[in-house]
């Protein structure tokens, strides 16, 4: 710390930053590529985890094309993947980290950025203990990196609290899956949506938010029925052979009322039920309270409709169920993915080609984050109140299995509650955007009002976020650094540097390996190299566990097999050219190798529709170009066309009408929360009584009502009570 602090010299990165870099992100771009290479990258947008070629010309990356050998996505890509090295070259890109000076954000050099991180969290932990410090990290940075900020700040530093954006975004799935497989596994390969005779999509929009995979859904030659369930006539409920349309948050009980149906006509896979799941006997007693006629008041969906999707689920060799955010933001999300689990279970429809209860992830690297992160569990998919796992992962890590904290620390949520009441003083955000994200984001300002140290990781110096901050650490993005992604295939992948970040950016592996020296912690984490050897650390984390992938011998490995997908222990058989699914020996992690069924009961929106407040909210993703807050999309200028400009909410003709709304007139959007301005899309996707507001807009959480999934802790994105108005005296 002492030379790094020492041989400064002004705007330039100090010796010793330089031999950072240069081990870690390394200049290896002429040294390991040729100048004229052709590098193969996943993609870093979403999780389909398409492969991408990168085309370098004099070292300078200049092209992007999809990989035609790669295994996920056969020589196609979406919009986004095409444009992937255009947000690298934002005017915006941070340069140099940024501190406040006299209420303003000034650039600075990293060793006076290291010497205000290390007074700013020093005198919170000193002040309020370790345990007031606490950071939100993302699905969005390589395993690697993740996995040695989750190292750095828990066992490091003493953060107990610390949690991703996957809690927006997957905490459902992964809480589901662990209680009904015993392990957060999802089932699939993607070869199983060619391989289904039946598709059934629950609150997904796979044409705009995994367009390639709506691509393999294309290339399914058994000619599927393709149905869709969701509110929304989206794109691909147009797309596909069948929309089902209940009402929002009524998929429990339709999940309820198809088990109904199918025990009672006999529809069910007795042999498989028999053999592998446990609770039949309850889940029977329990919807047999869901009649068609019940289902049909609660949900909307025709008696007549519910008993032929029974029968289609029936009829269908090869059943696949997919849920998205539409299932896993709900207040009920874990039951509802658990009761869709159940359909898969009830009929025999899981482990094999074309068949599963499959959760579709989101972000790049949201698998990663789940197995990795350190946050909601320990190491490889761990828990931290066993004493036994921690000293198994201290030994690995040959660190004192006393630093590893014994409980999972705190929610998303209940971290900024933490900051509210005063336990929580300083807060390190990394890859993540949440003053524009986060459900009900207003309550972020008290946040920031309430804080004595904010620090903000990321590549753009624009976001909601980073101006909010006391320091913000200029970060360097996809195909500026090395490390792997995990994508939801279980796929293991290899991202590689083919650019050079701007400035003194570095990326985040080097920014955590710089925390831990300024801070005093680095000798714990002298096996944390590189990203590589990191890697190595990640694989025996792996052993044992259920995602064990120690046959993986390395990023060499990665490279030639087009990534490797989870579980390839050591010893497995040759090399995994295949597409592996799980549980085809009908066994799951489960103590007793049963799969488990778990019910509840439907609960009441936690805000319904009320007089004042007559329309339903539902949010989602707006394009297939538009990515989020859109701090990179928004920068690609094709990316930019394509996408939507300004903030919009989709309303029925019969809402507009009823309020005199003309089509692309500006409205007001009213909740109780706040008021905000979007153009009316008068269009017949959405129904009367509900509206859609992208979540691309930062202005949709202003409205958005903070409810939670009360087992995941996941926010409930997609309702919340609404009004429109007219602006007044407003003309076209
Ligand atoms: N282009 C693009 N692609 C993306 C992303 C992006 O920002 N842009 N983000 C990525 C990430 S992180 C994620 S998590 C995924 C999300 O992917 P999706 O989950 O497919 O996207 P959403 O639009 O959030 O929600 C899907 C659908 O849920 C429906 N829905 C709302 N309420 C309900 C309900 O109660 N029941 C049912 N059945 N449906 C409901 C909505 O109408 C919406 O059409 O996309 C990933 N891919
Ligand atoms: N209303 C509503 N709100 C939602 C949703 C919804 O459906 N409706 N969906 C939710 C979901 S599913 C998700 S996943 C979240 C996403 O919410 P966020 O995570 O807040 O969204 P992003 O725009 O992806 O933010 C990622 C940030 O990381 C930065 N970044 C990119 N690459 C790197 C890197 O390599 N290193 C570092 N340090 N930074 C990097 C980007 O510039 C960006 O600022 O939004 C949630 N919010
Ligand atoms: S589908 Fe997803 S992974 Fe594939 S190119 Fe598009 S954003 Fe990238
Ligand atoms: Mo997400």
């Amino acid at each position: 710390m002492k030379g790094l602090l020492g041989v400064h010299r002004d705007g330039a990165l100090t010796e010793e930053l330089r031999l950072t870099d240069d081990a870690l992100a390394g200049r290896r771009v002429p040294a390991r590529l040729a100048p004229d290479a052709v590098a193969s990258l996943v993609c870093g947008f979403c999780s389909t985890g398409c492969g991408l070629d990168v085309h370098l010309q004099g070292g300078r990356a200049v092209n992007v094309a999809p990989a035609a050998g790669y295994p996920v996505n056969g020589g196609h890509a979406c919009p986004k993947g095409w444009a992937a090295l255009a947000p690298l070259a934002a005017p915006d890109r941070l340069t140099h980290p940024l501190v406040r000076r006299g209420g303003k954000l000034v650039p600075c050099d990293w060793p006076e950025a290291m010497r205000v991180l290390a007074d700013g969290l020093g005198a919170v932990q000193r002040r309020h203990g370790a345990e007031a410090a606490a950071f939100l990290s993302t699905g969005q940075i390589c395993t690697e990196e993740m996995a040695l900020l989750g190292a750095v700040a828990k066992l490091g530093l003493g953060m107990v609290h610390g949690d991703g954006n996957t809690r927006q975004c997957m905490a459902t799935a992964a809480t589901a899956y662990k209680e009904t497989f015993g392990f957060d596994a999802p089932p699939f390969t993607y070869a199983d949506l060619e391989q289904s005779d039946v598709i059934v999509l629950w609150g997904s929009n796979l044409c705009v938010a995994h367009p390639i995979l709506w691509q393999r859904i294309c290339q399914n030659r058994h000619v599927p029925e393709i149905v869709v369930v969701d509110p929304r006539a989206t794109e691909t409920a147009a797309a596909a052979s069948w929309h089902v349309r209940p009402r929002p948050k009524a998929d429990l009980a339709l999940a309820y009322g198809l088990a109904h149906v199918l025990i009672a006509r006999g529809w069910i896979d007795r042999a498989y039920v028999d053999a592998h799941v446990a609770g039949f006997d309850a889940y029977a007693a329990h919807v047999a309270a869901f009649p068609p006629e019940r289902v049909a008041h609660d949900t909307g969906v025709p008696v007549e409709e519910l008993e032929r999707l029974a029968a289609r689920l029936h009829a269908g060799q090869r059943v696949s169920h997919w849920w998205t955010m539409g299932v896993n933001q709900s207040h009920q999300g874990v039951r509802t993915a658990q009761a869709i689990t159940a359909l898969a279970l009830l009929t025999g429809n899981l482990g094999r080609p074309g068949t599963g209860a499959n959760s579709i992830t989101g972000q790049c690297n949201a698998m990663g984050s789940r197995l990795f992160s350190n946050t909601t569990n320990l190491f490889g998919g761990r828990d931290f109140a066993d004493a036994a796992h921690r000293a198994r992962v201290a030994d690995v890590l040959g660190v004192d299995a006393g630093r590893i904290p014994t409980h999972a620390g705190w929610s998303y949520d209940r971290i900024l509650d933490g900051v509210l009441t005063g336990a929580v003083r300083a807060l390190w955000v990394i890859g993540t955007n949440p003053f524009h994200s986060w459900i009900n984001r207003r309550a972020l300002a008290d946040v920031r009002a309430r804080l004595d140290f904010l620090v903000v990781q990321d590549m753009y110096g624009s976001t909601e976020t980073a101006r909010e901050a006391d320091l913000v650490l200029p970060a360097a993005g996809w195909g500026e650094k090395d490390g792997t992604f995990i994508n939801s295939e279980r796929r293991i992948g290899l991202v590689q540097k083919v650019a050079r970040a701007p400035g003194v950016a570095l990326p985040d592996l080097a920014i955590v390996q710089l925390v831990a020296r300024a801070m005093g912690v680095d000798a714990m984490f002298e096996r944390w190299r590189d990203p590589e050897s990191i890697f190595g650390l990640l694989r025996a984390l792996s052993a044992g566990q259920p995602c064990d992938f120690t046959g993986v011998t390395g990023y060499a490995m990665l490279a030639e097999h087009g990534g490797v997908q989870w579980p390839y222990p050591a010893g497995a058989p040759a090399p995994p050219v295949t597409e592996r699914r799980l549980f085809e020996d009908g066994r799951f992690f489960t103590p007793d190798g049963r799969a488990r069924l778990v019910t509840a009961e439907p609960a009441p929106l936690p805000e319904a529709p009320a007089p004042r407040y007559p329309l339903l909210l539902l949010t989602g993703r707006g394009s297939a170009s538009d990515w989020h807050t859109r701090t990179r999309t928004g920068k690609a200028p094709v990316l930019a066309r394509l996408g939507a400009t300004d903030a919009y909410v989709e309303v029925n003709p019969a809402d507009a009408r009823a309020r005199a709304i003309r089509p692309d007139e500006r409205v007001k959007v009213v909740s109780r929360r706040a008021e905000v301005i979007a153009r009316a899309v008068v269009t017949e996707r959405v129904r009367p009584g509900e509206v859609f507001m992208p979540m691309h807009d930062a202005a949709t959480n202003l409205l958005t009502v903070a409810a939670f999934d009360p087992h995941s802790r996941q926010p409930a994105y997609k309702a919340s009570a609404v009004q429109l108005q007219r602006l007044e005296g407003w003309e076209r």
